[in-house]
């Protein structure tokens, strides 16, 4: 046999950490356990990508539920963790399904319990000693709830406030759990019971990252700037929109293992004036610009990167005005990213600058515009981690003060109808531009973990030419 060791990457992912790895989740589940200092139960996803229905083949290679991916690495779904800190039997819990031999012939190596070498795998594995079978979680979780002096009992779900009112998610699994859990409350019938959520701390943890999460978000960049390299070598063989995913997309998958950190956006001329074109089917003129939103994982990294590029390899002067404004208010964010800022500062930098600059740049050169929005189309910053967007989804971190190891995206845009006269000839476009870099906020300022993807001028002209 040449190989005999059994490989666990895809059902654990170890965050680059190597033999560190079950000591930095573990050091997770603590601080977590010392914030909160309460029972907690976390689930995981229900089920993986092969889905709800009997015959799906859909593939994704990262799809756990984010939260317990940061708590535990583990990449497989039907996993739930319980935490009880300060507990004398054992502070952590994890449930696993009954190992499944026959779903390990079809899908290959999945956790489980039921006999002692499968338990000890999981051990081995994941660094957590008390596996139990996910039958007896109901059972357990109500042992030690009723040992609890606190009737307190925490797990995770999506909540903000959106217009001074308080919002949650209820579509997702965590939902559905903590309905689950409220039922159970309900039907032990203690007095004063309550179910907490741990989403605040949980975020305050999870958002800045570590430095093995910032390597493999650097990894992520690299890759994704590979190949978008590659594809502006080869643009002129392009001809159309989902002929630029496949090629930009293969790219990356060909240097990742991990999967995309979402589907591309590739945009061209007018459609590029929908900020989440997904249809990526039209054929594209050489006179248009092409914007392409994209971005590969690494472990559970991401990239997130947009460019906007001229289909002929040459921005005509119109498409060039406009693509410096925008690219001048990146730089303005970037210059203004640092610890202490928040991203609603960071957003006021960015729209004054472009608003600003239409007015004194291009109508002064006798341009006219019908923008497709007031004066703000979109954030120009969202938080990333774990997550492509990661912490609350109603954004209640705009107006908190950035953290030291906080990932933001930095992605102005301009989106419109556009006309001007320059050197004699007319220019009449729709256009959209949008440039993605993804920062590292420092104490004293950032780090653009994408500084070495082409986004000047020059630089996209250049390699269009073959250069
Ligand atoms: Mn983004």
């Amino acid at each position: 046999m040449k190989n005999n060791k059994k490989t666990y990457t895809g059902i654990f992912r170890d965050g680059g950490a190597g033999s560190f790895a079950k000591r930095r989740f573990r050091a997770r589940r603590k601080n977590l356990m010392e914030r909160e200092n309460k029972l907690m139960v976390i689930t995981g996803v229900p089920y993986g990508p092969e889905g709800k229905t009997v015959w799906s083949y859909a593939y994704c290679a990262t799809y756990q539920e984010p939260s317990m991916m940061y708590l535990t690495g583990i990449n497989q779904s039907e996993v739930v963790l319980l935490l009880d800190p300060g507990s004398k039997e054992s502070d952590e819990i994890l449930f696993v399904a009954e190992k499944d031999l026959n779903l390990e012939f079809w899908n290959g190596i999945r956790f489980g319990v039921g006999d002692e070498k499968s338990v000890r795998e999981v051990q081995k594995v994941t660094g957590i000693q008390d596996v139990r079978d996910i039958r007896d979680l109901k059972k357990v979780v109500e042992e030690r709830f009723r040992k609890q002096k606190k009737k307190q009992l925490g797990t995770f779900w999506v909540e903000g406030i959106r217009n001074g009112r308080k919002v949650e998610i209820k579509t997702d699994h965590n939902w559905d759990f903590k309905s689950k859990l409220s039922g159970w409350l309900r039907s032990w019938k203690t007095k004063g019971a309550e179910l907490v959520n741990i989403m605040k701390n949980h975020f305050d943890l999870r958002l800045p990252l570590d430095d093995y999460d910032v390597d493999s978000t650097q990894k992520a960049s690299d890759v994704t700037g590979s190949a978008f390299k590659t594809t502006l070598r080869n643009f002129r063989e392009l001809r159309n929109e989902y002929q630029v995913q496949g090629f930009i997309e293969g790219q990356m998958l060909m240097n990742s293992p991990y999967g995309l950190s979402f589907p591309s956006i590739v945009a061209s001329g007018r459609n590029a004036t929908v900020l989440h074109y997904m249809k990526n089917d039209d054929e594209f003129s050489r006179n248009e610009l092409v914007l392409i939103d994209f971005g590969v994982r690494w472990m559970t990294m991401h990239a997130d990167i947009s460019r906007t590029i001229p289909a002929s390899g040459k921005f005509n002067p119109l498409q060039k005005m406009l693509y410096e404004i925008v690219l001048k208010a990146q730089k303005a964010v970037q210059g203004k990213a640092k610890a202490g800022v928040t991203i609603n500062e960071l957003n006021d930098c960015c729209w004054e600058s472009i608003n600003s600059d239409l007015e004194t740049v291009f109508r002064k050169a006798g341009g006219r515009c019908k923008l497709k929005y007031e004066s703000r189309p979109h954030g120009v910053s969202h938080l990333m981690g774990e997550q492509e967007h990661d912490g609350d989804p109603f954004r209640n971190y705009l107006s908190q003060p950035m953290q030291p190891g906080w990932l933001i995206s930095n992605e102005p845009g301009l989106y419109g109808a556009f006309r001007i006269k320059l050197n004699g000839k007319t220019y009449d476009e729709e256009i959209g531009i949008r440039i993605e870099d993804n920062l590292l906020i420092t104490k004293t300022g950032c780090r653009n973990m994408s500084r070495k993807i082409p986004k000047s001028v020059a630089e996209i002209e250049k390699l269009m030419a073959g250069k």
